[in-house]
């Protein structure tokens, strides 16, 4: 029998329970719920190919590689200050209801903040689907940790490991969080694998854009960027994620979008995926492949769009693991609860079986 897959998971995330997003003006249940990571862990248990394990503290000094300390200092204290202040009694989140968008200035210099953090949040935050609850920065801070662990386990001789990450993190900026992510936990680990090799490539296969991603390393020639998602034109982020996006200065070319329509399948997201595998092939990395990994792709999901079946996780798998090169699977988004155990499962057991013929 091969060896198992290693799987990272905390119980931290649990208290991080946003009750509500706001959708096209109406307040809903969060789709970024503790039950989907929930799911994932009961299938992985349950099949003996796996081996979960807990985190190691990484410390902050990894996430203040790639995001801004005012950031940290603001999801760290945000809701105690909140609940002091009384601006929440504790049993709503805290949703941002002014943002900074570019036109509020327009000529102008802004001079600074508002003085409370509550009311600062709209300089940090880009949507209104990322709530702020008590155990939300703690459940962030764990979320890197369970990515680093995981990449600790490739650097340490496994050929893939599995981040179960919760909350997700590749729309996470350096000063900016939203579409359900704080920390950046797949470019936490690309900066943290950066320092010790010479070339990193990001695969992201979520439904979305990783426009926090590819901000992060946007003018970087040794982090090379490729995401598959829903074309912007019609889909969130909406504002990022073009095929003519590409990078700035030395880090021309080392970001490249896939946009795909809408319904997109398993043979359009083949053909698709292959191209995005023969662009990292190509860039040839010298570190462990950090894959960004959604399952919001699935017909299912009731805020994507495309038409991938939990079965087709395992080809995608096979084809990604068909490289040759470890991975470090970091878990994004997926909002199809039913379906989430079987994705998870076939994707991680696709890449170890295509994997372990090399
Ligand atoms: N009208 C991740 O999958 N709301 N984030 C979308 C569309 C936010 C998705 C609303 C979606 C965030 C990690
Ligand atoms: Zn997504």
């Amino acid at each position: 029998m091969p060896k198992q897959i290693p799987v990272v998971y905390s119980d931290v995330h649990l208290a991080h329970d946003g009750l509500i997003e706001l959708l096209a003006g109406r307040a809903i249940g969060c789709h970024e719920s503790p039950a989907r990571a929930l799911a994932i862990l009961d299938a992985l248990q349950r099949d003996s190919r796996f081996a979960v394990q807990l985190p190691i503290q990484h410390g902050l000094e990894p996430i203040l590689a790639v995001h801004h300390a005012d950031l940290v200092d603001l999801l760290e204290h945000v809701w105690t200050d909140a609940l002091a202040s009384g601006e929440t009694n504790g049993s709503a989140a805290l949703i941002p209801d002014t943002f900074v968008v570019s036109a509020y200035a327009g000529p102008m210099a802004l001079r600074g903040l508002p003085a409370s953090r509550a009311d600062q949040l709209g300089a940090y935050c880009f949507d209104t689907a990322t709530p702020i609850v008590a155990g939300t920065y703690a459940a962030a801070r764990s979320a890197v940790d369970v990515a680093l662990s995981a990449a600790q386990l490739v650097l340490d001789g496994a050929p893939l490991s599995y981040g179960l990450c919760r909350p997700p993190g590749h729309h996470a900026g350096r000063a900016l969080f939203g579409g359900y992510c704080y920390f950046n936990n797949a470019a936490v680990v690309a900066e943290w694998l950066a320092s010790r090799h010479a070339k990193v490539a990001i695969l992201d296969i979520d439904y979305h854009h990783g426009n926090g991603t590819q901000q992060l390393f946007w003018e970087r020639s040794d982090v090379l960027y490729v995401s598959l998602h829903a074309d912007p034109a019609g889909a969130y982020p909406y504002f990022s994620g073009y095929a003519s996006e590409v990078g700035a200065g030395a880090g021309v070319g080392f970001t490249r979008n896939v946009p795909l329509p809408a319904g997109t399948d398993l043979a359009t997201y083949r053909s698709a995926l292959k191209v995005a595998l023969e662009l990292i092939d190509d860039f040839a990395p010298d570190a462990p492949l950090v894959v960004s990994l959604g399952f919001d792709t699935h017909v299912d999901d009731p805020i994507g769009g495309f038409a991938l079946r939990s079965i087709d996780f395992a080809q995608l798998g096979a084809m990604i693991g068909g490289l040759g090169r470890p991975v470090i699977a970091l878990q994004e988004g997926g909002y199809a609860v039913e379906a989430l155990g079987a994705s998870a499962t076939g994707m991680l057991t696709g890449l170890q079986e295509a994997l372990s013929r090399r």
